[in-house]
């Protein structure tokens, strides 16, 4: 139908909740289904200040944390003109985080609970321990709170297998609710 906009589907979660693994396997899946969907990721480390974001992550740089988090917001910012320009266009958009893990891993450096020592199975990257991961993972669950924002809840512990499936429901239910509802403004 001429004049449908896409879906803003943003799949978010702690480190190795599958995020990324989801993200790939909706949009081949929506493809398939004769869906336009395309995939965008954040941080988006391509562009200048993606880059300046992916070295403070890999601990080749120190950041102030207040400097670092309006990075992350600024990453977000430089592809809003592509996000409307595709939404209203009716691609639907598949993004790996957004302003939500902006919030959470910012605020889990402010949540002073004791360091828990052991290490799960996370890669090197910054933020990426048991204790830090916990923290944003409680800030996760706060921002469930906002009824603003149409959350879904998905059980990560299920297989890849299952867990697209109940994505892939979803992500149907949104696009044809989508369509209904004129663009509006999300936080960044
Ligand atoms: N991250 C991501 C933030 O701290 N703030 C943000 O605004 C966003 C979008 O980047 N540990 C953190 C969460 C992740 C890290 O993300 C890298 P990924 O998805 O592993 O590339
Ligand atoms: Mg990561």
């Amino acid at each position: 139908m001429a004049g449908r906009r896409g879906a803003l589907i943003v799949l978010e979660g702690v480190d190795r909740a599958g995020k990324s693994t989801q993200a790939g396997r909706l949009v081949a899946a929506l493809s398939a289904a004769g869906r336009r969907a395309e995939l965008l990721r954040f941080p988006e480390r391509s562009t200048e200040i993606g880059k300046l974001l992916s070295s403070y992550l890999e601990k080749k740089s120190e950041v102030e944390d207040h400097s670092v988090h309006l990075l992350f917001s600024a990453n977000r910012w430089e592809q809003v003109p592509l996000i409307k320009e595709k939404l209203s266009q009716g691609v639907t958009l598949v993004v790996d985080r957004y302003a939500f893990s902006g919030v959470a891993f910012t605020g889990a450096k402010e949540l002073r609970l004791a360091d828990a020592a052991r290490r799960g199975e996370f890669g090197q990257e910054r933020y990426e321990d048991r204790a830090f991961q916990e923290r944003a993972l409680h800030c996760f669950q706060q921002l469930m709170g906002d009824e603003t924002v149409n959350w879904k809840i998905v059980d990560a512990s299920k297989s890849i297998e299952d867990v697209h499936e109940e994505i892939l429901a979803l992500s149907e239910d949104a696009i044809r609710a989508a369509a209904q509802r004129p663009l509006g403004e999300l936080w960044k």
